[in-house]
């Protein structure tokens, strides 16, 4: 590795480095001074490379011609250099002058009938200091249209918890780990997407914490984990034993699964009860703080085993030994991912997990909470701090009295109701501040004809990508400062930008290295030029304010709670905590308690439907060890067995036989969504895997053509990428 390779992973996570742009893990208080991972390497390793997409990159191809490439072989070509505008004429992009592409954005947006038209897209790496400024232009100029990558992440986790608890964060601190007793990991997959927390894990596990994983998948990961920052258990290659107790429900089937652990928990207080035993239930809990919990047992004795076990695919002894370890535990804490919040009954079940917590009074106290692992490392902020379609009214009071314009008091589209727009015309622009829209939605042929009918595309960005490639009239590639680099103002002084962990700690990160080119710009200053062309600086001096960030967080303390002294506490060697009322047992939701859902299990959910026959598997897409989202660093999945390609099906050994297929034989994955749009995902490969039968799994984003549109999640709208229906055509030989 390069020294300047060393030097910038010796600064990750660090009090005076740069966040690391891997996860949404919190940093340690304390111990080793000095934490980052095997995939946080690549991250870093992957923004820090040496290769450059320079214009004679963009000048050797057309824009045609790149669209053949693969996401990795696109990528691979290293970072952006000069902003970029498509010539349509030469179907190629050329360089433009910064100002030039500022203007021409400009107008366009000022001649859009309405300022509903245009759509403003966030990946969730942007810093709470970008994000703020973006939807304070885009709210100035006038509209709520805040499609978010978190919109096809942890919405659900949003939408359920406000309900059940009044906030739609996590209540625990990482403090909390090394105080449970035990840990239920539901749909999650923290060995490749989060293995920092692997190592809080494996700490645990080693003091006889039990670890509870709810996983169709065996993830080897979860089952043993050597920790790099443990140099003897490196050097003698051992490992610890994580998970205590493993369960592979079917997909979808985690609701059931919870209701049946709910369920054990009321029938072992009954029977304390009646034996005149000490409770199984807080009831102390119960009576002060909870809010419908007679008509959620109601709810629960209605719900039958037959039920449970058919939705779950765990019988009820299994269901039972896990109950047993939550009612053994006094604290306990529960995780969870996208093998929750990317099902149509995501929200349901997270108002089902929370139910289940509340039952011995599991939140907001040490060691016990609820934790939904967030996905980029700042997508948690960027909500915090206003990026939101649906923006609550005290925020939008707040801007409107501090700044002294009329807010928008619409709400705007989400990413579904975005792609919506752009299809049938009335969206007219679209501006993407990071991320991969293309790849990264639904229905990806749709969503081409979706962007390429635009009129005006405008993409953020640090490397070339898919959604660079699908231009509208007129379109511009934008390319930004990492977060590893230096981003130096006018006076040459280093900036700060800030970041929210899933723990809402909010700490400070600034880059150290050289930037990838001398043309590059922070999105803050990218954000300020298209906004001081585009609105003016009648209400803000956008240029003022980008030239020296403490100005941005003074405007973000004047108007968003919790963020008192911003400027002086983002100093501190770990940041503050932004404060939780959940965590202190204050209830801000409607009946002012935690409040119990009381609904009855999904009618039927996609294993169920699958297994009613049709040749049907229920098809989830996950990540592979060697990606980042959309970004493919490599194509081996190495816990996972996969080297060297990337277009397989996981697939119980049983289900080959019933199809008369053999391991190794290629397929098409044919959609089966009853809405006349014919999917295909042409020429994949079986391996026979640990997976429940009937439910089968594959590499996102190449299976994103089969996710359909037209399939949300309850409440939450999100794409259902982990439920998804689909059958296999033999592939002529
Ligand atoms: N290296 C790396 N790190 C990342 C990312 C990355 O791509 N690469 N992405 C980041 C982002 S944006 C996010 S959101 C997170 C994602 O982190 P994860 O949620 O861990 O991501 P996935 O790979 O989608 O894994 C989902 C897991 O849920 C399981 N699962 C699927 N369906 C079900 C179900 O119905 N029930 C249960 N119980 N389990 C189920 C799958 O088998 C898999 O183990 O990671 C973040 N960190
Ligand atoms: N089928 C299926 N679809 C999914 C998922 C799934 O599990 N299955 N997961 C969903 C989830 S959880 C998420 S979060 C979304 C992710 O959706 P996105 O956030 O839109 O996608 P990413 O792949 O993270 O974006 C990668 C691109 O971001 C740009 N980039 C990287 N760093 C920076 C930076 O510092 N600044 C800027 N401006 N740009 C940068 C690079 O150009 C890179 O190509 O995908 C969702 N889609
Ligand atoms: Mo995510």
């Amino acid at each position: 590795m390069p020294i300047s390779g060393a030097r910038t992973l010796l600064k990750a996570n660090q009090p005076d480095g740069f966040d690391c742009p891997g996860c949404a893990w919190g940093d340690p208080a304390h111990g080793s001074s000095f934490e980052f991972c095997e995939n946080g390497v690549k991250a870093v390793a992957w923004e820090s490379t040496e290769k450059r997409a320079t214009p004679a990159f963009f000048a050797a191809s057309t824009v045609s011609e790149l669209r053949k490439l693969s996401d990795y072989e696109l990528e691979r070509n290293g970072r952006l250099t000069h902003p970029m505008r498509y010539d349509a004429a030469s179907d190629k992009y050329l360089p433009v002058a910064w100002d030039e592409a500022f203007a021409e954005i400009g107008g366009i947006l000022k001649g859009l009938d309405s300022p509903d038209r245009a759509e403003f897209y966030t990946s969730g790496r942007a810093s709470n200091e970008a994000a703020y400024l973006y939807q304070l232009f885009v709210r100035i100029y006038g509209t709520n249209n805040f499609p978010d990558c978190s919109n096809m992440c942890h919405e659900a986790s949003g939408v359920g918890l406000k309900q059940a608890i009044g906030v739609g964060k996590g209540t625990v601190l990482l403090e909390d780990f090394e105080a449970a007793d035990a840990i239920f990991v539901i749909g999650q997959n923290p060995g490749t997407n989060h293995p920092r927390m692997l190592g809080d894990l494996r700490r645990a596990a080693m003091r006889g914490a039990r670890i509870v994983v709810f996983n169709p998948i065996r993830e080897r990961g979860l089952e043993r984990f050597s920790d790099p920052q443990d140099k003897i258990e490196m050097l003698r290659g051992g490992a610890t034993d994580i998970a205590s107790h493993y369960f592979q429900p079917q997909l979808g089937g985690d609701m059931a699964a919870v209701r049946g652990m709910a369920k054990v928990v009321l029938a072992a207080e009954d029977a304390a009860v009646a034996a005149g035993l000490p409770s199984v239930l807080d009831h102390a809990f119960l009576a002060e703080h909870c809010a419908d919990f007679a008509a959620y047992r109601a709810a629960v004795d209605a719900t039958g085993w037959d039920a449970i076990e058919d939705q779950s695919g765990l019988t009820r002894a299994e269901i039972e030994r896990a109950a047993e370890v939550y009612m053994k535990a006094d604290r306990v804490i529960c995780t969870w991912a996208m093998g929750v919040t990317q099902h149509i009954h995501s929200v349901a079940t997270i108002r089902e997990i929370a139910n289940f917590m509340f039952l011995r009074g599991n939140i907001g106290r040490p060691g016990a909470g609820l934790c939904p692992v967030r996905g980029h490392s700042n997508v948690q902020g960027d909500r915090t701090v206003g990026i939101n379609e649906k923006p609550p009214k005290a925020f939008l009071d707040a801007l409107e009295t501090h700044f002294g314009f009329t807010v928008p008091r619409k709400d705007g589209h989400n990413v579904l109701s975005a792609i919506g727009a752009m299809l049938d015309g009335s969206a007219q622009v679209f501006i993407g501040l990071g991320g991969n829209f293309a790849r990264a939605t639904p229905d990806s042929a749709l969503v081409e004809k979706a962007l390429s009918g635009l009129k005006l595309t405008v993409n953020i960005a640090t490397k070339p990508n898919h959604s660079h490639l699908m231009p509208g009239e007129v379109s511009y590639i934008l390319p930004c400062l990492g977060r590893t680099e230096m981003d130096l103002n006018s006076a040459g002084q280093s900036q700060l930008i800030s970041v929210e962990d899933s723990m809402s700690m909010v700490h400070g990160s600034a880059g150290i290295n050289r930037p990838a080119s001398p043309h590059l710009l922070s999105e803050v200053a990218i954000i300020a030029g298209i906004a001081a062309a585009t609105v003016g600086d009648g209400v803000v001096d956008w240029r003022a304010l980008a030239d020296d960030y403490d100005r941005i967080r003074d405007h973000i303390e004047a108007t968003i709670p919790g963020f008192e002294d911003y400027n002086k506490r983002l100093r501190k060697p770990r940041g503050f905590h932004l404060r939780n009322t959940a965590a202190h047992r204050e209830w801000s939701t409607p009946a002012g308690k935690a409040t119990f859902f009381t609904g009855p299990l999904p009618s039927e959910t996609v294993h169920q439907r699958a297994k009613r026959g049709g040749g049907r598997y229920a098809l989830q897409t996950f990540r592979s060890h060697d990606q980042y989202n959309t970004t493919v660093y490599g194509l081996d999945d190495r816990y996972r067995g996969v080297y060297g390609e990337r277009q397989v099906i996981f697939i119980h050994p049983e289900d080959l036989k019933a199809i008369g297929a053999e391991a190794g034989e290629r397929v098409d994955v044919v959609g089966d969504h009853d809405d006349g749009v014919e999917r295909i995902a042409a020429d994949f490969r079986f391996v026979p895997y640990d997976i429940p039968r009937g439910s089968i799994a594959g590499y996102y984003p190449e299976l994103n053509v089969l996710v359909p549109l037209a399939s949300a999640g309850e409440e939450s709208d999100t794409p259902t990428s982990k439920s998804i229906m689909v059958t296999f055509r033999k592939r002529a030989a």
